[in-house]
């Protein structure tokens, strides 16, 4: 399929909207936006977006919304949810190439993602039955203490290009069956798979007894449309994924209104390699951990800590792995590396790689592909850069195929350089040895939101809470207990006695 056929099968016209309330499309007020592939270069689509004015009515339209959808038993919510996951299964190939388009992701991570989207909906379909309070003893005669979850009203969800799509569905799955409806604004590099995210939704939306139109609401825009989205008084949690620098702003902005953010920003995720470790395991994980998505996951390995004695042979193992992917079209089909998101990107992989040398790195790989790609498109040598852990330019995420690699003699100096960087997503080990895999599991252990033994650091699966510390934000969205943070919590005393006692003994009238 070509592109335009793959935009028009998901019901994306030209120009595309910029203000989508339910069923309701508008260009918007904001600028136009024109989306380029990475691939090539080319002129996908151009979109509209909202104005600070359009935002607030999005947002009005989804607090109307949560009036009535609030009060629809959860397990027929979760119905809602069930459907979405099967029109997910029925344009998983759709959906996927559009994501390939407009992301540069390969087919199988591509689809990949989309497969997260269908799993975190039937995780929710589960939960709809499961959203649990506590009936708790109460210290007084004839009463009962409990607690009730509530839904909280409509989700504002800020999203990055990397994960354009299953992101928002994480939040959305889980925020629909706890009955609050969702407010988008997707990446700037990304709307046309948040467009069709949409369409996908509504389908299910419009045909459903008892759901209001207005469920789902996308706000394509710049920073002015999210600045309009975090300021909304009728959003009490915005949940925002991306960078730590976008991160704070929207934090502080949320935390001004006192509302609840939700945020999971950027990693610095690290592996250590122990003596005992299994090699084989460990080259085929680093090098998906580290290449994989051309170095564009906020899991992505970004730092290797690697027992001294196993260096220069993991080393050279990884780097004849990694001579042999192939770099180009994501949609061929023995690529495994595609392109950088865009030109930007590139440049800041060239400036952190400049750092490096100034810095005391050795640089293998790196460095512009030009042959075999499509023109147009910013294609890169993945680069692995022996330096050491003090050297500055390993404190910062670079989004690109840069892996530092350090050496360690002793696995508690390997933990401190693990846990030395201001991020805390993700992190592994790799040993044979249960005592330091409960270690780097323990307390003392990793930092980070994420530890993992024997398994890389990227590619999460949904049923676990996802999220990191520190810089990271400290949110966590998808499986787990996550879902509490798109309720409200009541805690219920009921007196069914003849008396008021007061609590703590106190004597009263
Ligand atoms: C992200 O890069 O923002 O663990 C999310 C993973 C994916 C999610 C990454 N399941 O790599």
């Amino acid at each position: 399929m070509n592109s335009s056929s793959i935009l028009n099968s998901l019901g994306i016209s030209d120009p595309g909207p910029g203000l989508l309330i339910g069923s309701s499309e508008n260009i918007g007020e904001g600028p136009r936006l024109e989306i380029h592939s990475p691939i090539d270069g080319s002129l996908l689509r151009s979109v509209g977006s909202s104005s600070p004015a359009d935002v607030a009515r999005g947002c009005e339209a989804a607090h109307d919304a949560f009036l009535s959808w609030r009060m629809i038993p959860a397990p027929h919510r979760g119905e809602l949810v069930r459907q979405f996951g099967q029109v997910l299964r029925e344009h998983k190939e759709q959906l996927g190439a559009l994501v390939t388009l407009e992301a540069g992701k390969i087919r199988s991570e591509a689809e990949g993602e989309v497969q997260e989207m269908i799993d975190v909906c039937d995780f929710a379909t589960g939960l709809s039955r499961q959203l649990y309070g506590l009936t708790i003893q109460s210290e007084r005669p004839e009463h009962r203490l409990m607690e009730q979850w509530h839904p909280l009203g409509p989700v504002g969800i800020i999203s990055a290009f990397n994960f354009p799509v299953a992101v928002w569905s994480w939040n959305t799955a889980l925020a629909l069956v706890c009955g609050d409806p969702v407010v988008w604004k997707p990446s700037e590099k990304t709307p046309l798979t948040a467009l069709a995210c949409h369409h996908l939704l509504m389908r299910v939306i419009r045909d459903f007894d008892d759901a209001p139109d207005a469920l789902s609401v996308i706000v394509n825009g710049d920073s002015e449309a999210g600045k309009a989205l975090v300021d909304s008084p009728h959003l009490p949690l915005i949940s925002a994924t991306g960078s730590i620098a976008m991160g704070r702003a929207v934090g502080q902005r949320v935390a001004a209104r006192l509302g609840r953010s939700l945020l999971e920003l950027g990693g610095n995720n690290a592996l250590i390699v122990t003596p005992s470790a299994n090699l084989d395991l460990a080259v085929k994980a680093i090098t998906f951990a580290a290449v994989g998505t051309a170095g564009q996951r906020c899991t992505t390995l970004r730092r290797l800590i690697v027992h001294r004695s196993v260096k220069k042979e993991l080393v050279s193992r990884l780097l004849s792995a990694w001579a042999s992917i192939r770099i180009g079209d994501p949609r061929e089909d023995d690529v495994l590396i595609g392109p950088l998101i865009d030109q930007a990107a590139s440049e800041a992989m060239e400036h952190a790689l400049s750092l490096a040398v100034k810095q005391g790195g050795k640089i293998h790989g790196g460095g512009r592909v030009t042959s075999n790609v499509p023109a147009g498109g910013f294609y890169v040598n993945p680069a692995m850069v022996e330096i050491s852990a003090d050297a500055s330019v390993v404190q910062t995420e670079t989004f690109a195929p840069i892996c530092y690699v350090h050496e360690y003699d002793q696995l508690e100096e390997a933990i401190k350089i693990q846990n030395e960087v201001p991020q805390g997503l993700s992190s592994a080990i790799f040993t044979d040895n249960v005592q330091e895999a409960e270690i780097f599991c323990s307390p003392a252990g990793s930092d980070c939101g994420i530890a993992n033994v024997n398994i890389g650091t990227s590619g999460a699966e949904i049923g676990g809470a996802f999220g990191g510390e520190k810089e990271t934000g400290g949110g966590r969205e998808s499986g787990s207990d996550s879902w509490k943070n798109y309720m409200r919590r009541a805690t219920n005393t009921v007196n069914y006695g003849t008396d008021i006692p007061l609590a703590q003994g106190v004597e009263f009238i």
